[in-house]
């Protein structure tokens, strides 16, 4: 095996979301576990866990107003002693109840101002914990047929989109996600990839779209919009998980390892495995510990890449060129039904790390730690 998959698994940067470590559940019901963080502070503490048995997971991305704090330049620094950064800060314009009828799209201006608003605040934030990228996921849509205008909310969306755009500063950037539902049940203001790609191109390079991977339609195939947008210099990152049958936010590859290997394979192939393109957690763990959770989530993501790294790219390429669909086939899975755990075992090892991350996160007592420590105060949530 070429020293190059070694130096580049090595390198590989995995973001995880702070709202992963709060309680989370389905809108029946959230089922608290002891140990979780009560503030912002707390999750940078367990996402720097996750960096600690992983080695590639060192930023953090913020979802605001869940992770509003005073002094955002003090979190930052107290994240930069536990060795972690602030990555990717999420806007949150879906919890306030003026925005029953959108935020952004809202038919009433003096929602539409509030909300830009919140959109302006997260860009300070960037401003002050030094993040390069403002995450937008917009649950603006409509439920029925004829209760909104859907040409107007698109007008009010690209307003939107044009004044963030603006206040970017050097070396920000925004990301635009897309959803196929959910809140909204009959149009969503931006559904589709086509959708946030067209916003994004229309106001320039500072603008690129997002994809989370359980945000399309059963079926979907995701890595061909990936090698799109990544041709088209318009992938900015993801927002990883699983999904069965909606937007479950379960651990990324464990619903379809398959499909994250034909994903991390057009990112790779693409040109796209550098830190321009963001790879983000986005998910919740209703059931399982949260920062194991996390763990295997990062681990997983090795995973496929490393699958990835290692399609024989020429003996690929002559199959293709030579029209041998079994062949090309059987190169791509050759490479995914390789076993890499030995080897990014092995990497673990060479940069000092314990093998096997799960079992040196059990040992190591942490859990134990914040469950007798954090007793008293709210837990963190979803807000919900
Ligand atoms: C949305 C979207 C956003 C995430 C929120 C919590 O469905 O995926 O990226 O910030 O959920
Ligand atoms: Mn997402």
């Amino acid at each position: 095996m070429s020293m190059d998959i070694r130096t580049r698994l090595s390198a590989q940067r995995i973001e995880t979301p702070s709202w992963a470590y709060g309680n989370s559940g389905t809108r029946f019901k959230v089922f608290a576990q002891p140990g979780v963080p009560r503030d912002p502070y707390e999750k940078l503490a367990d996402a720097a866990q996750v960096h600690r048995f992983t080695g590639v997971a060192p930023s953090v991305a913020l979802h605001i107003p869940w992770d509003r704090v005073d002094d955002y330049a003090d979190l930052a620094r107290h994240a930069g002693e536990l060795g972690v950064g602030i990555g990717a800060i999420n806007a949150n314009v879906f919890q306030d109840d003026d925005y029953k009828l959108g935020s952004v799209t809202n038919p009433d201006p003096r929602v539409r101002a509030k909300a830009l608003a919140h959109l302006l605040e997260c860009v300070d934030i960037m401003d002050a914990t030094g993040s390069g990228t403002l995450k937008l996921w917009f649950a603006d849509g409509t439920n029925y047929p004829g209760q909104d205008d859907i040409r107007a909310r698109q007008d009010r969306l690209a307003e939107a989109l044009e004044s963030v755009y603006h206040r970017l500063g050097e070396g920000q950037r925004f990301l635009l996600e897309y959803k196929l539902f959910e809140p909204a049940f009959y149009a969503t203001d931006v559904p589709d990839w086509g959708t946030a790609y067209a916003h994004c191109l229309r106001l320039g390079p500072k603008a690129q779209v997002v994809v989370d991977t359980g945000h399309h339609a059963p079926g979907t195939n995701i890595e061909f919009i990936v090698a799109f947008l990544l041709r088209e210099g318009k992938l900015g990152g993801f927002d990883f998980n699983s999904r069965f049958y909606a937007d479950d936010d379960l651990m990324v590859g464990s619903a379809d390892p398959f499909q994250l290997f034909r994903i991390m394979y057009e990112v790779v192939a693409g040109g796209g495995y550098t830190d321009e393109v963001a790879f983000m957690l986005d998910q919740c763990h209703n059931l399982e510990p949260k920062i194991p959770g996390q763990i295997r989530s990062v681990m997983n993501v090795q995973e496929a890449t490393a699958k990835a790294l290692l399609v024989d790219g020429d003996a690929l390429r002559s199959a293709q060129d030579g029209g041998d669909v079994l062949q090309a086939n059987a190169v791509l899975m050759d490479a995914f039904n390789t076993d890499v755990r030995p080897l990014l075992a092995d990497l673990r090892r060479e940069s000092g790390l314990d093998p096997d991350p799960m079992a040196a996160y059990a040992r190591s007592g942490y859990f134990e730690t914040i469950s007798a420590t954090r007793v008293g105060g709210a837990q963190a949530g979803w807000g919900a």
